[in-house]
């Protein structure tokens, strides 16, 4: 899993705004639409779950320790959806005890193996790359009107593509898998298979996948892969993947059919996730 950068999200606090006017351009919908969409609430009724709760968000110090910016950028995005959200003093245990203290509803906290946002009172949690791999292929879902009856080529089979997968089927679309580990493919084609009676097709080669697909969900972290040479005007790509797996050259020409962020649309839809889920 990609360990986010301070320089990878030192921007998002002063371009909320722009990017949810980008979003709308390119899906006809805004973050909170685009999240709400992810966690099965019909479009324009996100209004009904977003009610404002105090959330506060918890800087971890395990393992590589605190990354400069994140949980400030966390509590913003949270703050751009109407939530009082707020980074404790304290970190760690402290900060979590700081956060009750202060009368949190939700937690967000995140260490180098897991984000996750956690309502209190239910004890229901959502999990960034669940909700990251659903935010995209919702906003893909946007983009191309209804996945229902398209072929989707995901790009790589972590925790982020695996949702992504469940995702678009759930969508009506059907799912081309391409990973370098072919096994991590195969596994989630069998409990597919096992749960659903639905064939997900694993593509062994990627070169000839991407020539051969038109919308991409491109959930691995690879740099510049994604080619113009793989592109047409048909091309849709969402990409919750750090760093971008497109190469520089061909960003400017699928930037209008492009959704990329490094935090905003996963950190939506945790929230979405929860609110959907608790009263
Ligand atoms: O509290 C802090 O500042 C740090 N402990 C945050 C660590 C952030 N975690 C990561 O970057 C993980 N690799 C997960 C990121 C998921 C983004 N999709």
């Amino acid at each position: 899993m990609t360990r986010l950068k301070e320089s990878d999200i030192c921007t998002i606090n002063n371009t909320l705004e722009n990017y949810n006017l980008e979003l709308v351009m390119k899906t006809g919908h805004t973050l909170s639409e685009i999240a709400a969409h992810a966690v099965g609430l019909s479009p324009h009724k996100e209004g009904k779950v977003l009610n404002s709760h105090v959330v506060g968000v918890i800087p971890m110090t395990s393992g590589l320790g605190v990354i400069g910016g994140f949980s400030e950028t966390v509590a913003e995005i949270l703050s751009f959806l109407g939530m009082k959200a707020f980074v404790t003093q304290q970190t760690d245990v402290k900060g979590v005890a700081e956060a009750l203290d202060r009368n949190a509803e939700i937690l967000f906290m995140a260490d180098d193996d897991r984000f996750i946002g956690l309502h209190l009172k239910s004890g229901y949690y959502s999990d960034n790359c669940e909700a990251t791999g659903k935010g995209y292929t919702a906003a893909l879902d946007f983009m191309v009107e209804g996945l229902e009856e398209k072929k989707v080529l995901i790009i790589g089979a972590g925790s982020v593509g695996c949702a992504a997968a469940f995702s678009v089927l759930q969508l009506g679309g059907s799912v081309h898998i391409y990973d370098k580990n072919l096994k991590v493919c195969e596994a989630l084609a069998a409990e597919v298979y096992q749960g659903q009676g639905i064939r997900i097709i694993v593509e062994e080669d990627l070169h000839t996948a991407l020539k051969s697909h038109r919308l991409i969900i491109d959930a691995c972290p690879a740099g510049g892969f994604i080619k113009e040479e793989h592109l047409t005007t048909e091309s849709y790509i969402a990409a919750p993947g750090v760093p971008l797996g497109i190469e520089d050259e061909a960003i400017a020409y699928l930037q209008p059919r492009l959704v990329h962020d490094p935090l905003q649309l996963g950190v939506a839809t945790m929230l979405f996730d929860i609110l959907a889920n608790t009263d």
